[in-house]
């Protein structure tokens, strides 16, 4: 049958290994090759040649698409689109994702982009695409913000739409071999639900999600998912859910599912410890079976109070601890994540949750910690405290991309607060890892064995001046930095910066 036209997605370059393919785009392409559009995807982590791939698919497209989360995916985003824009100036350029949804405003105000799509794309890219196609006009397409004859506009909001009502996504135009061949691992990037019922004010999935936990059902994920690491012999499978467990119900019929069929797989999610609490050790023991080999938890802090200045309400300590118990007698690794400098917070905060986080530490050998000082993403509910506090908000798209991930910009948190502060990190970091690392040296045996005591007092003490112990450290390893929840994998070595 004669396409309507074609639809070129794609995926900027990122900070470190390949994540699989882009489910954002995989589930466009999905809605628009069912609408009867021709598809090409082109994901800068498998495709050096990006840029000449993209200037020769536009040559004949409707509109290319591009994906855009916060940071320097920014700058790849835009070297595509004013590419676009000197070579093919009639296709129409549109930014979706995370990014864009958040600031449709000064992401649609620069001249490189014609359209914005805020959230769900699935089937705003079919009626954006059809409308370019037919030359119709755009007004009517909730969803999208755009530019009519140099005024922006801002069309009515879209609402969330059930997960299961979409085309599935194209995973059958990934290139498994190309990721296995940068990444090493034959993975699969897969959500089972989007949305997290809770309402933490420093995370947007609530401002996009609306607090709705919008599923797949438990058959449907396991009948999808077997099949597909059958057919693309998939090893791993990486679940981007917000919160996977939020349906005990159906997390575990997922788990039975999967263990009761013939395939095998490992598998990580993300989830608050509340749910794995609520699981008994026999259903976290089945997660186990079933492949579970990593769980991600946004603990954040130990603290009481900051706990609720992030309106973190369901994130109790003792939950930490009984995950933590449960998910070492089945067997799966986990890891917390930390935030620092939060607004409101304390010294006594911070020590609090350093010191309950190496007790975890010291009982559960499965716990790994990936601490982080708080970085203020656009869109989250807590801004209007941060503008108070005179945290600077980058204005434009291109203040956003130069926002460095991981680097301190709070105001609170300057000179010898943050020195002092990245040494109780650096102390925390490296009790941990002395603990449990496996020395392979005499070296690094004698320097474990010498510091792990002094560490310690430190931490109980308070005391952080003169760190001979991370001087002697760096001498024989490095510091182990976590990268994000979804895989728990580690940052490349680099040296603390305590001194
Ligand atoms: C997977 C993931 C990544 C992967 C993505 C690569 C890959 N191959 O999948 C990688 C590792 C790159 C990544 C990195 C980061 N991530 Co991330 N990531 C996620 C995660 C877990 C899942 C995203 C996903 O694929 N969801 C499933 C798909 C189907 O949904 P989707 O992406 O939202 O796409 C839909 C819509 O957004 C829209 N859409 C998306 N793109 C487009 C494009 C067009 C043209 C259109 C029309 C629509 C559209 O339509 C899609 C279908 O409905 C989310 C959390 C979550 N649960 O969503 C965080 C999340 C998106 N990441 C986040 C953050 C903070 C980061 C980092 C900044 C972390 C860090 N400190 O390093 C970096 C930024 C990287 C950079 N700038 O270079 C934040 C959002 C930040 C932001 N404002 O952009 C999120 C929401 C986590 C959170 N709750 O805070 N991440
Ligand atoms: S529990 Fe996690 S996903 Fe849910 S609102 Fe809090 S930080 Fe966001």
């Amino acid at each position: 049958m004669l396409k309507r036209g074609k639809v070129v997605l794609f995926y900027p370059p990122y900070d470190g290994p390949p994540l699989g393919s882009p489910l954002s785009l995989l589930s466009l392409a999905g809605t628009l090759r069912e609408a009867n559009f021709e598809v090409v995807l082109i994901d800068a982590a498998i495709e050096p040649r990006y840029l000449e791939r993209i200037v020769e698919e536009c040559e004949s497209a409707v509109c290319i698409g591009i994906s855009v989360l916060t940071g320097p995916m920014i700058g790849g985003a835009i070297e595509a689109a004013t590419l676009v824009k000197s070579h093919a100036p009639e296709v129409c350029v549109v930014f979706g994702g995370w990014h864009p949804t958040l600031c449709p405003e000064s992401t649609l105000r620069e001249p490189y982009v014609d359209v914005v799509v805020r959230g769900q794309g699935e089937i705003t890219i079919v009626e954006l695409a059809s409308a370019l196609a037919s030359k119709q006009p755009l007004d009517l397409i909730a969803g999208i913000s755009w530019k009519k004859q140099g005024r922006l506009i801002q069309n009515f909001e879209r609402r969330v739409q059930p997960v299961d009502t979409f085309a599935p996504p194209a995973f059958d135009m990934t290139d498994f071999d190309a990721y296995e061949r940068v990444s090493g691992k034959r993975e699969l990037a897969y959500a089972t639900s989007v949305g997290c019922p809770y309402a933490c004010n420093y995370c947007t999935d609530m401002v996009v999600y609306k607090r709705r936990f919008n599923a797949y059902t438990a058959e449907h994920v396991v009948a999808e998912l077997t099949g597909l690491v059958t057919r693309y012999r998939i090893t791993h499978v990486a679940l981007l859910d917000s919160n996977f467990p939020v349906d005990l119900k159906r997390a575990i019929a997922i788990a039975r599912g999967i263990r009761d069929s013939a395939v095998k797989f490992s598998w990580t999610f993300q989830a608050s410890t509340d749910f794995i609490c609520r699981m008994n050790q026999e259903e976290v023991q089945l997660l186990a079976d079933s492949g579970v080999s990593y769980m991600g938890f946004g603990t954040e802090s130990t603290s009481p109070l900051v706990l609720k200045l992030m309106n973190k309400r369901h994130q109790r300590v003792d939950e930490m601890y009984e995950t933590a118990r449960k998910a070492s007698l089945a067997g799966i690794r986990i890891n917390f994540n930390l935030i620092l400098g939060y607004p409101g917070e304390t010294e006594a905060d911070r020590l609090l949750t350093f010191r309950t986080m190496s007790d975890i530490g010291r009982q559960f050998n499965n716990v790994r910690f990936s601490p982080n000082i708080f970085t203020p993403y656009p869109g989250i509910p807590i801004w209007p405290q941060l503008r108070e506090l005179g945290v600077v908000e980058p204005q434009t798209l291109e203040d956003w991309m130069s926002m460095p991930l991981g680097a301190n910009l709070l105001p609170w948190l300057k000179g010898r607060e943050l020195a002092r502060l990245e040494r109780m990190l650096a102390y925390f970091l490296l009790l941990n890892q002395t603990r449990r690392s496996r020395k392979t040296s005499f070296a690094q045996k004698l320097t474990s064995f010498l510091v792990q005591t002094p560490v310690r007092w430190r931490l109980d003490s308070s005391f952080f001046s003169f760190p001979w112990e991370i001087w002697l450290t760096q001498l024989s390893e490095q510091i182990v930095k976590r990268r994000s929840l979804v895989t728990g994998q580690a940052l490349p070595a680099e040296p603390a910066n305590v001194c």
